[in-house]
């Protein structure tokens, strides 16, 4: 496919002031870019979006540089070579890396992993096979700690991670509860994938279905969420838990940061632990976790699911999805097509 003189791109248009809108992201046509000797032109097939970059949109910075006013959103996708200045990789590689909100990007190197296409569907290198899976895999596995036999509890819970971490703690030995937003993401969890319960938070009585689904506490919590499910948990630790703080969604188009304690003398008497984690803390063992996530995908073991939204030009829409509840599975924007 011939490379074009100007490709589309999504900009960061503004800073949203609470909920993000998509007034905040402008498409823009510009020039394609070009490699530089030891850089690859890849052209993105499949875009992730992920609720990490609603904080990357803010004018303060987190563990990352935030976007800047007018350069193009950041974020990661799945592409083609289609120019290669670089040994290591050659025209009609698929590779996953910070390709951004945009049709051709030349990606940063350090960063960007060759996919092998006939292992899985590429764009689950966006997925249970990329970022979140890998979240899931070790935030469960090194921060949470299950042992066979604990109630582990997991919000956000037939999400990109909640879904990947519910499956992998049924695969070791636990009892699972997910937390999830409509009747139809709790009978996937539970029918599907194999929860032993799923409570929803929007019609439920948090207390009484944690009373019930865990009646001797929560031994991991895996913390996607924040908020008033946060709180509910808390009230319903064992001794010893693990509070495994991966995300709080529910926060993060807050116009400022809630300031109130958040329920810390029910740590006291549990002798519990919270830890924050980031899976880029992990990335020196992604190889281990890649190839065992590959094997339960083959043994049936762990399902995932995709959400698919057509056209480069409707992610600031679906982007909201998330915020939203709307997204049932990973959001994935379909670029360009899929040459395998
Ligand atoms: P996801 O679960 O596929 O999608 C987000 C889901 O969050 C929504 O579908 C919705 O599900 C739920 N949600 C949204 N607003 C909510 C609210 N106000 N209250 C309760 N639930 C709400 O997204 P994901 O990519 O898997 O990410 C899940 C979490 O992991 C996020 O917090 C993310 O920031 C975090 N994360 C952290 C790391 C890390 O390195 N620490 C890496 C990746 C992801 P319901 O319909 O069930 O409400
Ligand atoms: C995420 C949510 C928050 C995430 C990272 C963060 C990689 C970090 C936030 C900060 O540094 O303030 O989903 O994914």
């Amino acid at each position: 496919m011939a490379i074009p003189d100007t490709h589309r791109r999504i900009v960061l248009a503004s800073r949203p002031e609470g909920m993000v809108s998509p007034d905040n992201f402008r498409l823009e046509t510009a020039p394609t870019p070009r490699p530089n000797p030891g850089q690859v032109l890849v052209r993105q097939i499949v875009m992730s979006l992920d609720p990490y970059m609603r904080g990357r949109m803010n004018a303060v910075a987190g563990y990352a540089p935030n976007v800047e006013i007018d350069a193009v959103m950041i974020g990661g996708g799945v592409g083609e070579v289609v120019q290669s200045l670089h040994p290591d990789f050659a025209v009609g590689d698929i590779v996953e890396g910070t390709l951004g909100w945009q049709d051709y990007s030349v990606p940063p190197l350090q960063r960007l992993r060759k996919i092998e296409p006939k292992l899985a569907p590429i764009s689950t290198a966006n997925g249970v096979l990329g970022m979140p899976g890998m979240t899931a895999y070790f935030g469960l596995l090194h921060v949470g700690e299950p042992k066979p036999g604990e109630t582990v509890v997991v919000s956000a819970a037939s999400g990109a991670v909640g879904a990947v971490v519910g499956q992998i703690a049924k695969i070791m030995g636990c009892r699972v509860v997910g937390i999830a937003g409509s009747p139809a993401k709790c009978a996937y969890v539970v029918n599907d994938l194999g929860f032993d319960a799923c409570i929803n938070y929007k019609t439920d009585d948090l207390d009484a279905a944690l009373d019930r689904h865990c009646p001797g506490g929560v031994n991991v919590y895996f913390e996607n969420v924040g908020g008033a499910i946060y709180d509910a948990i808390t009230r319903h630790l064992a001794i010893g838990a693990r509070v495994a703080v991966c995300g709080g969604i529910a926060e993060y188009n807050l116009a400022a940061p809630e300031r109130v304690p958040r329920n810390t003398r029910y740590f006291i008497p549990m002798r519990a632990r919270m830890q924050g984690f980031l899976v880029y803390d992990f990335h020196h063992l992604w190889p281990e976790a890649l190839p065992r996530m590959a094997q339960w995908i083959k043994d049936g073991k762990l399902q995932y699911r995709e959400d698919w939204v057509d056209g480069l030009e409707n992610a600031p829409t679906a982007f909201m999805k998330l915020f939203q509840g709307e997204n049932f599975g990973k959001l994935l924007v379909r670029v360009s097509p899929d040459p395998n």
